[in-house]
C-alpha cells in the first residue's frame, strides 16, 4: 500500500517537475536578440575594456556602442579591422559600425598613450557565422 502511494507521489512529483520546463521552452526570451541587432556595448575605463573579449560574424554588420565610464580620456580601436572610434571624454558613448571581412582574433586597444601598456585592450573573435 505504501508502495503504490510512493508512486503516485513520484509520478505527481515528475509531472510538477516538468511543467515549468515546457513552460520555459514555449517561451523564449524574447529580450535576448544580439544575434539579430549586432549592437554590442563596451565599457572602457583606467584601464580595461569591459567586456574584454567580444565576438562578431563574418560578413555582418556589427556596431560597438563604446562608453568611457573612467576618469581619462579614452577610444576603441581595432587596427586589423580599420575600425576607430574618436577619443571620448568621461561620461560620453560613440558608436562606430563595421563588417569584418576576416575570421580571426583581432586585438583592441585604446590608442591614448600608455594606456593599452597598463592593461586597456581586448579581443574581438570573427567567427564564420
Ligand atoms: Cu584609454
Amino acid at each position: 500500500m505504501s508502495k503504490s502511494f510512493l508512486l503516485a507521489g513520484l509520478t505527481l512529483l515528475v509531472c510538477s517537475l516538468s511543467a515549468p520546463g515546457v513552460t520555459r521552452a514555449g517561451n523564449p526570451a524574447g529580450k535576448e536578440s544580439g544575434a539579430g541587432t549586432g549592437v554590442i556595448d563596451v565599457h572602457g575605463k583606467e584601464f580595461a575594456f569591459m567586456p574584454n573579449k567580444l565576438s562578431a560574424v563574418r560578413g555582418h554588420k556589427t556596431t560597438v556602442r563604446f562608453t568611457n565610464d573612467g576618469v581619462l580620456a579614452h577610444n576603441f580601436v581595432i587596427e586589423s579591422l580599420g575600425v576607430k572610434t574618436e577619443t571620448i571624454q568621461p561620461g560620453q558613448s560613440t558608436e562606430v559600425s563595421f563588417t569584418p571581412p576576416k575570421i580571426g582574433s583581432f586585438k583592441i586597444r585604446c590608442l591614448v598613450p600608455g594606456h593599452m601598456e597598463a592593461g586597456m585592450q581586448a579581443m574581438i573573435v570573427v567567427t564564420s557565422q
